[in-house]
């Protein structure tokens, strides 16, 4: 048995949702595809460390609140709860939600303001400019526009700003232009995909503006330290809890030590400055190390359509799983959109995938191997004899996939894996019809016995390989193969790939899986 001290850390996060509202899609979409990220690692035998929770400071939240004439920390928890159930809807194996009221984090903003002043990098002055509520940023004149309504909008965001004037605590951002640019050319692979990280870039090289940190018109934030009149600008208490979710300010705590920096931060395309530019720049005056990686995910559409409340066009997770099924929603998210583009979701894309990848190749696959079995090899994976060359080509690609599909998760390229492996799964079933197993029962059992063993062993594999994006249906045919019963089980993990099924293993009957999407019946 191997403690879980011995195992290297891998920190990762998502970003922290507005619980101002109800979870979309495109909230799914974030905690499946970091989820994914963190069963693949912790098979692959890492320490891991998932953090996802809620955003619950700020203008916007008040507003809503005043709004809906509830009090504003009602309205956080009461959606934390539906961001919290959302995140369990999906299947997202969080090791924490955390919540930016969470003691533990006024806690940790408090510290890192501190830590930034104490560098001299916290001023107080006054501050006038366009702020959008909807962004919780000010906006420079130049990148707002008045529009045919008569009303000022920033123009990269398309949301109202009006003119705000108060005294605010600044972050001296602009002094750390030069140390940015030094740490994204050291550092290549701190943010990606590369066209998302080359506008950062590009920002950056315009120069920097300082920062206003602090507010004065509404109370809700985590207090700036020593001045009860400010409340620490959303943005700064948010990133931070990244920091509180391994525990600062203890930075001398073991949790701390093992996990800090992070290894990703994985978070959403409208937010990409912020990760890539204020929290570095944060971090570096707090004298703390940097995460490895910030990687920005593109926006997820309706058939094209951005989702809008106004518009109808929004979908409640669980209903999308409730329809097609928990493991079959996670795929298609996972396989359809490159991760980094921006994508779209319908129906019949959805369906699509399900029939010809799941149900398909995948389902009948195993469901036709492993019913011969059950029929002829006396419901136990049967013996193979010396492989022929068709059989070797087979196996060798499902043995290569281990590699190459750590190599695109590494990189969060989640289709590409996908990819991979459903390519050795397509060449499996064009190398199932061309054996012709069901021929060889009556003319050469040897031979089917093999031919029906190597099959098995692709279909070991890819399960245990699609794992951490489809964790129930790849275990429940784990289970069919006869590789233990639960997650955590050694047969399961990526160390076991290398060791291939034993002849003579008993096997459970066969019962389908991933089964074809009928439309339900009308009326
Ligand atoms: O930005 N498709 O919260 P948020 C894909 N509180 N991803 C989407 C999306 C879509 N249609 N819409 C939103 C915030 N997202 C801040 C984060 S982190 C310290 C603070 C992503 O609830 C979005 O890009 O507006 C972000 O990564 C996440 O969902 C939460 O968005």
């Amino acid at each position: 048995m191997t403690s879980t001290e011995q195992l290297p850390p891998y920190y990762l996060t998502t970003a922290i949702s507005y619980p101002n509202g109800t979870p979309h899609i495109g909230h799914a979409y974030e905690a499946i595809a970091t989820d994914a990220l963190a069963r693949f690692k912790r098979l692959d035998g890492y320490d891991v460390m998932f953090l996802t929770g809620t955003d619950e400071h700020g203008l916007k939240m008040q507003q809503t609140a005043d709004k809906e004439g509830i009090p504003v920390r009602d309205l956080a928890t009461r959606n934390a709860q539906a961001f919290q159930a959302m995140n369990d809807d999906v299947g997202s194996s969080y090791n924490r939600f955390i919540r930016t009221t969470d003691a533990d984090h006024y806690a940790a903003a408090s510290a890192i303001w501190k830590l930034m002043e104490a560098r001299g990098d916290i001023y107080l002055d006054k501050y006038a400019g366009w702020y959008s509520v909807r962004d919780e940023a000010f906006h420079s004149e130049d990148d707002t526009d008045v529009r045919e309504d008569g009303v000022r909008y920033a123009t990269e965001t398309d949301t109202e700003v009006t003119w705000t004037e108060e005294e605010s605590y600044f972050f001296r951002l602009s002094a750390y232009q030069d140390r940015l640019l030094a740490l994204y050319s050291d550092q290549p692979e701190f943010g990606a995909p590369q066209s998302r990280f080359n506008e950062v870039i590009s920002f950056v090289k315009r120069g920097l503006e300082d920062l206003s940190i602090s507010r004065t018109t509404f109370d809700w934030g985590v207090p700036v330290p020593g001045n009860k009149d400010h409340v620490m600008y959303v943005w700064v208490d948010a990133l931070t809890n990244y920091l509180t979710g391994v525990g600062f300010p203890d930075t001398e705590s073991e949790r701390f030590k093992k996990y800090w920096p992070a290894d990703v931060h994985v978070i959403g395309k409208d937010i990409s400055r912020f990760h890539a530019i204020y929290w570095p720049a944060f971090l570096m005056s707090a004298g703390l190390e940097l995460p490895q990686r910030i990687m920005i995910h593109g926006f997820l559409f309706n058939k094209g359509v951005k989702m809008s409340k106004s518009l109808g066009n929004t979908v409640a997770p669980k209903d999308w799983v409730d329809q097609y099924g928990l493991d079959q929603i996670r795929f298609f998210l996972l396989r359809e959109v490159p991760f980094g583009a921006d994508g779209s979701y319908s129906h019949e894309a959805i369906v699509g995938r399900m029939n010809s990848d799941l149900a398909n190749n995948l389902g009948n696959l195993a469901q036709r191997s492993l019913s011969m079995v059950a029929k002829n090899c006396d419901a136990q994976v049967p013996s193979p004899s010396s492989f022929a060359p068709a059989d070797e080509a087979i196996l060798a690609q499902a043995n290569g996939l281990l590699e190459s599909s750590r190599a695109a998760f590494d990189r969060q390229e989640f289709s590409r894996a996908l990819e991979l492996i459903w390519g050795v799964l397509g060449d499996t079933n064009a190398y199932f019809a061309d054996q012709q197993p069901w021929v060889l029962r009556k003319t050469d059992t040897e031979r089917m016995n093999t031919v029906l063993y190597a099959t098995l062993e692709v279909l070991r594999i890819v399960s245990i390989l699609a794992q951490p994006v489809m964790p129930e249906g790849a275990g429940r045919l784990l289970t069919a193969l006869g590789q233990g019963t639960g997650p955590d089980d050694a047969a399961r993990q990526f160390s076991a790939i290398a060791t291939p099924l034993v002849a003579g293993t008993a096997l459970p009957a066969p019962a389908p899986i991933f089964p074809k999407y009928e439309e339900p019946a009308e009326g």
